[in-house]
């Protein structure tokens, strides 16, 4: 894979101040696939300097213009669409399919609806005797993960830009290739030097020197709580903006008279898509008592059709996390259908596809998010004990519904404390707000909500 030794920062790629690299890893092969530079604070601190001298020229930039930029942009990931898919399946081990329809497909469409927000958000308005000014927070640094390495990038940068932000990211060091390629991408669109720049490094160092920056306004973090309850400390001490994405455990919740088969099967391919590296993903299926073992049977057999089609989790530290909860799960007394331990490869970071059955909400691997391809299958009595036990987690990212007919899913819904829910399957919407109840975070992103988190207002009166 094409990688490169600097960072880019000002408009270019410029010699990091260390020595240091990042091995990036195949998780399929354990090959190495490429190297990126270590970044230091210096180099944190070169790049917050690039985007501090930018932003009053990009804040000033009419919108229209901001927008015909990040058309730009979109029309260069369009273009370069089968290299950013071999990217992510390069360094994620994810399968091409998957990395063209999904880590390909959506950052596009949202940098396309940022492309068209920016023309047309509401930055002045009036109220009564006042003219509201929607401002730009000011220099942004970005932290990301790995699980969706692009879509993670263009749902921060991409508002952030349209906002009249200026931005330095930090990408996960699992998969910093694919950020490079859209640091390419940001110049062959001809925006301007120093609104986007880029740092690769650990995240202890140079996302640590980012998030504590005094001349960073805003951080936005998508990434593990523990970490982001950090991220979120630093910015409170001093008085930062913070967004933060966190985890999930999210319910999908199977109301008698639902269409039981289809539910299941919905439920177990969300929960295995990306090899469970998604923190909406639907990791806890709630099913009334008297159709439990008949939906244990269906997901069992679910599951097992995936077999390794799912691809890797992203690395050898991942997949010892998500095998140590499968082991707590059986020391646990949940009941083990499908899935478990055994990988039918000798290299790789595989896990199969993972069921259990008579899983008890005070099991860790009922209440703590795994983040592999684990379902958890947990029966209720009545829909009082369903909705006890969808929201008796600290998180509350994502979730699904199915009833017999829309108005009774609904109305669980709207009792659910969680970000966002599917109604008896529902569609992901890139334009609709996503982000967290309770410990899941703080903030939203995508759409107008998303460009919002970047602006700050001003009013003026008369
Ligand atoms: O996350 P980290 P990891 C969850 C998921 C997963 C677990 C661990 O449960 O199993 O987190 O994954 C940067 N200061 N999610 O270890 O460490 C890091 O370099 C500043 C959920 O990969 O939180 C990377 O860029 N930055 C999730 C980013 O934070 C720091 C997606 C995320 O890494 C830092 C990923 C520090 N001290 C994991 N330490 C989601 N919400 O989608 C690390 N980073």
């Amino acid at each position: 894979m094409k990688a490169h030794d600097g960072m880019y920062i000002d408009g270019a790629w410029r010699a990091a101040a260390g020595q240091d690299a990042i091995e990036v890893v195949n998780p399929v092969d354990e090959q190495v696939v490429g190297r990126v530079p270590a970044g230091t604070a210096e180099d944190v601190d070169t790049a917050v300097r690039a985007a501090r001298a930018a932003l009053p020229g990009w804040a000033a930039t009419p919108p229209a213009e901001r927008a015909a930029r990040l058309a730009a942009l979109r029309d260069v990931l369009v273009a370069r669409e089968d290299e950013i898919a071999e990217t992510v399946t390069a360094e994620l081990g994810s399968p091409l399919k998957l990395s063209h329809a999904v880590h390909a497909g959506l950052p596009i469409a949202v940098a396309g609806s940022y492309a068209e927000l920016a023309a047309t958000y509401a930055f002045e308005e009036k109220v009564g005797n006042s003219t509201v000014h929607h401002e730009p927070v000011g220099v942004v640094g970005a932290i990301t993960p790995w699980n969706y390495p692009l879509h993670q990038i263009v749902a921060k940068v991409a508002p952030a830009l349209a906002a009249g932000c200026t931005v330095v990211l930090k990408p996960a060091e699992d998969t910093p290739l694919t950020a490079q390629l859209f640091a390419e991408a940001v110049h062959e669109a001809a925006i301007p030097a120093g609104v986007f720049n880029l740092v690769t490094g650990l995240g202890p160092v140079a996302g640590q020197a980012l998030a504590e920056h005094p001349d960073v306004d805003l951080v936005s973090f998508t990434g593990s709580t523990a970490v982001g309850r950090q991220i979120g400390a630093t910015a409170g001490a001093a008085v930062k903006k913070v967004a933060l994405e966190l985890g999930g455990k999210s319910a999908n919740v199977i109301l008698p008279g639902a269409d039981l088969a289809k539910a299941v099967n919905v439920g177990v391919a969300n929960v295995m898509s990306n090899s469970g590296q998604t923190c909406s993903a639907w990791t806890r299926m709630l099913v009334h008592r008297d159709q439990c073992e008949e939906a244990v049977e269906l997901a069992a057999t679910a599951a097992a059709k995936y077999g390794d089609r799912i691809g890797p989790v992203v690395s050898a530290k991942q997949q010892a996390r998500v095998r140590s909860y499968i082991e707590k799960g059986v020391a646990e007394g949940a009941r083990l259908v499908a899935g478990g331990l055994e990988s039918p490869y000798e290299h790789g970071y595989f896990v199969s596809p993972t069921v259990f059955a008579e899983v008890t909400p005070d099991m860790t691997i009922a209440q703590e998010e795994i983040f592999g391809p684990v379902l958890a299958i947990l029966p209720y009595e009545d829909e009082e004990d369903a909705l006890r036990i969808a929201n008796g987690t600290v998180y509350g990212l994502g979730g699904a519904v199915w009833a017999a007919d829309e108005a009774t899913a609904v109305a669980f819904a709207r009792r659910m404390d969680t970000g966002q829910v599917d109604i008896n399957g529902g569609r992901f919407n890139p334009l609709a707000p996503f982000g967290g109840y309770k410990q899941s975070g703080v903030g939203r992103e995508l759409g107008a909500h998303g460009l919002s988190e970047y602006l700050q207002t001003k009013s003026l009166q008369f």
